[in-house]
């Protein structure tokens, strides 16, 4: 369904409220050089010559790299006395991005958040561990506010001390855990070694996000924690956590009303709901970094229409990869999350390492998987089937030839915050 699949008149009124919010925020960025320069080279001087959705799409696009460019605060649409809080992005190379917040913004993100935890589920009885790191990062503070919002019990633990996670989630009664599905993964592993029984918990639902995962991956966390999982998505460029939420139907990821999606294809073009290719966002009412058409990286595809748990509006699949983590191996292009389904159906753990080297002038993937303790011993013969089992099912999905190496358990580092999948070794041999 898309807006102007509504009747008639109601279809009229939510795009004329869409464009109205949309301008808001052009009006907001107008006067930023940045924005001003680009929007007057295609005419655009101020916020009403944006007669309709289709001008709103000529707007160029924001990336990373404008915000790079801007460093530290050349995109604020607010005097500093204005802003009180700073995140930034944790990228590993150049400059971070940097984003601030007004206290209104601040109060905006809380109250999109516990409204969000609220649909999953979680209410102000729910005492909730928050094991998403605090700091510069969004996740721990974005959950955080949104808890207290919510009314909530917050344990504000951050992410790592795996033991002491273990023990307070016992002793102070922990009903919802929230941190990435790569660190609860690890902590159910730590659970059952602990000497703690999952009986002794309480534990009843996990706000997992900000990384991809699969299918796959929640079924074995929920069966190993005993819960019920909810993909949470957002980037600090946004917001941070809470720009969509799944609700109990789980079928997919509603995306809160501040926030305008698009998706476009590898040009840059406008696709229609229904087709896969890169989300972009605009926000809607944020004050001190308002983001226009802003290029997420990240793949999903769009929905639009009512859920039974009573959201209208945009919904979107989980994001199964970003752009920047498409491995092309040999001219073909290889995600991590095929390989991830394809070791959880073979029934491996999905403890993996993508490595991918030269030998001459080919390239090679390797995919390192664990063991576990029970089939580490198995016999090697046994072992040897499941491996050329794992080799084909990966080499039919992906359509390359791939080297498996299982190795042992509890071998591949396991994280705290956003696993690391992939070591690409080409560009330091080439
Ligand atoms: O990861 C914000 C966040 C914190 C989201 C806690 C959810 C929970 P950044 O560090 O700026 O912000 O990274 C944003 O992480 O563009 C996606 O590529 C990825 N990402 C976030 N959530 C998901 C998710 C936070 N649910 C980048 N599924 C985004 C897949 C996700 N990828």
């Amino acid at each position: 369904m898309d807006i102007a699949d509504k009747v008639p008149n109601e279809t009229d009124r939510l795009e004329e409220q869409l464009l109205k919010n949309l301008r808001t925020t052009v009006e907001r960025v107008l006067p930023i050089p940045h924005y001003q320069e680009s929007y007057r080279e295609i005419g655009i001087t101020q916020a009403e010559d944006i007669k309709s959705i289709k001008d709103f799409q000529r707007l160029p696009l924001t990336t990373k790299e404008d915000l790079r460019k801007n460093y530290p605060f050349g995109l604020f649409a607010e005097p500093m006395e204005n802003i009180v809080r700073l995140h930034a992005s944790s990228g590993t190379t150049g400059k971070p991005t940097v984003v601030g917040y007004t206290r209104q913004d601040i109060n905006l993100w809380a109250k999109i958040v516990a409204n969000e935890l609220e649909r999953a589920g979680v209410t102000k009885k729910d005492v909730v561990q928050i094991a998403y790191g605090y700091g510069l990062f969004t996740g721990g503070m974005g959950l955080h506010y949104g808890c207290e919002e919510l009314g909530a019990i917050v344990v504000p633990i951050s992410g790592g001390n795996t033991a002491r996670q273990l023990m307070l989630m016992r002793d102070f009664g922990t009903t919802v855990l929230a941190c990435t599905p790569s660190y609860a993964l690890y902590l159910a592993e730590s659970l059952e070694e602990s000497g703690i029984s999952r009986d002794e918990l309480k534990l009843k639902i996990g706000i997992f996000g900000a990384e991809p995962w699969t299918e796959g991956m929640r079924e074995e966390i929920e069966a190993r924690l005993g819960i019920k999982a909810f993909d949470i998505y957002g980037l600090s460029e946004i917001m941070g956590p809470g720009v969509a939420l799944e609700c109990p139907a789980h079928r997919g990821l509603h995306i809160d009303e501040h926030f305008y999606p698009e998706i476009l294809d590898e040009e840059g073009n406008p696709l229609p709901n229904g087709e896969r290719g890169e989300l972009v966002i605009t926000s809607i009412e944020k004050e001190g970094f308002p983001v226009l058409r802003y290029r997420t990286k990240d793949l999903t595809t769009l929905h639009y229409g009512p859920c039974s748990c009573g959201h209208f509006g945009w919904t979107m699949e989980r994001v199964s990869a970003r752009v920047d983590d498409m491995l092309i191996i040999r001219g073909v292009n290889v995600f991590p999350s095929q390989v991830e389904e394809a070791i959880l159906l073979e029934g491996f753990e999905p403890h993996y390492l993508l490595v991918v080297y030269r030998v001459g002038n080919l390239d090679q993937l390797e995919v390192q998987v664990e063991v576990n303790e029970t089939t580490f011993f198995d016999e090697v013969r046994e072992l040897e089937g499941r491996q050329d089992k794992l080799k084909k099912r990966i080499e039919d999905v992906l359509g390359i030839s791939v080297r498996i190496r299982l190795v042992e358990p509890k071998s591949i580092p396991r994280s705290e915050g956003k696993a690391i999948r992939v070591i690409d070794k080409r560009n330091k041999e080439g």
